[in-house]
């Protein structure tokens, strides 16, 4: 029913691969015409196993119960930015906090399949907590590649306590990603960056809940990192149009950190490859990425969607940051930056009022506590004496 096929050159691999012979990405393409599609799109029930019949799986999914995450409208901000409709989805709410649980149930669940006793992956963060939860719960073993000091602290803590062995590296994201590729070919063990084209298929559910739940979007805003999910959430409504459940797609708009954006410069230049950033720098640290090895695919997913590339600061990250806490939405500074994407678009004029538009917070705010301390600053103290929080709180209010 589905087959893992070259991007580039179209020869059909199999299962064990992560890249062809041609050195060009994969992805499962299904045979469309001869699926049987066994879910309604009425709204309901929303989470990733629902659409079981469009993922690459045999047996029985190791699931933590992942998808399904709100999508809040935020009409205080359309309002402020005059934008007919401003949705939000939170994929903080997950199971380990972000998106990447969408890919995990999937890709451990292949792991199990192709016989696989170990699982590694290079890490700005999220992918190790999210995937250090997974082995867990399948009881496969779990080895972590992190830059060292360079991730949010909650994320490593996740990835100890559910027992990953984790290894922090004198490199970035980049260099960790490349040792680790030649580890797992080396020493047999499956390797869960998003270069692994079935953790994609989980990550597609993304576009498939949004349709489920108010149809197509005009625009959809993700943060760009390795650039994996973006790719992922196009080909989710790139295969509903083609079942013809949808009669277009939306753009696909992908937002970068100005100190790590390779995917926004082959953009602006019409480049199909990237030229990699070589000392990415940026507060958001789960982007904090300079060679991305879905590039081709993400590139391809804008054009194709006639969409476009953003950047914006870590000042502007930050600031939206704190616009969605304000509106009960707590995330990460990475997830942040769809929504400061989103108000640079409007400001330059490159969103049409009339549109309805859907930014994907990708992972939530108890991630990274030590950054929010800094922006926030610590805590006031008051000594503990009714009189003396009575003055501080009449002051106040
Ligand atoms: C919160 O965890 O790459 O463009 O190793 O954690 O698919 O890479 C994380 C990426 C956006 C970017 N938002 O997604 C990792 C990792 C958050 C993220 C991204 C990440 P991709």
């Amino acid at each position: 029913m589905y087959s893992l096929v070259c991007i580039e050159c179209g020869k059909e691999n199999d299962e064990m691969k992560y890249k062809c012979i041609c050195d060009g990405l994969l992805e499962v393409r299904f045979d469309l015409s001869r699926l049987e599609i066994d879910f309604k799109l009425d709204g309901r029930d929303l989470k990733v196993w629902k659409y079981r019949s469009l993922l690459p799986v045999k047996s029985e999914p190791v699931t933590l119960k992942e998808g399904g995450t709100p999508l809040y409208r935020l009409e205080r901000l359309e309002k402020e930015l005059e934008i007919r409709r401003i949705y939000v989805k939170h994929e903080g709410l997950n199971p380990s906090g972000s998106f990447k649980d969408r890919g995990m149930t999937v890709g451990i669940t292949k792991a199990l399949e192709l016989k696989k006793t170990a699982v590694a992956c290079a890490s700005t963060g999220n992918t190790s907590a999210s995937m250090a939860m997974y082995a867990a719960k399948s009881g496969l073993k779990a080895f972590v590649l992190l830059p060292a000091g360079k991730v949010a602290i909650g994320k490593v803590a996740q990835a100890l306590m559910h027992g990953a062995e984790v290894i922090g590296i004198k490199g970035n994201f980049d260099d960790a990603l490349r040792i680790v590729r030649e580890v797992c070919e080396r020493a047999g063990i499956y390797l869960l960056n998003s270069v692994n084209p079935f953790r994609l298929e989980g990550q597609k559910t993304i576009a498939y809940e949004i349709v489920d739940e108010i149809g197509t979007p005009d625009a959809v805003i993700l943060p760009v990192g390795n650039a994996g999910n973006i790719s992922a959430v196009f080909k989710g409504f790139k295969e509903f149009k083609k079942l013809q459940l949808i009669d277009r797609v939306p753009k696909m708009i992908g937002i970068q950190a100005k100190g790590a954006a390779p995917i926004y410069r082959a953009f602006k230049e019409g480049e199909s490859k990237i030229t990699p950033v070589t000392n990415p720098e940026t507060i958001a640290t789960a982007i904090r990425i300079g060679n991305p090895v879905n590039a081709r695919k993400a590139l391809r997913a804008i054009h194709d969607s006639k969409g476009l590339v953003e950047v914006v600061s870590d000042h502007e990250i930050i600031s939206a940051q704190r616009k969605l806490a304000k509106n009960g939405i707590g995330v990460e500074p990475a997830s942040a930056s769809s929504v400061a994407g989103l108000i640079k678009l409007i400001r330059n004029g490159e969103i049409e009022r009339d549109s309805t538009i859907v930014c994907i917070a990708t992972g939530n705010l108890l991630k990274d506590p030590e950054t929010v301390i800094r922006v926030c600053g610590e805590p006031k103290m008051v000594e503990a004496d009714v009189e003396k929080i009575m003055s501080f709180v009449t002051q106040i209010s």
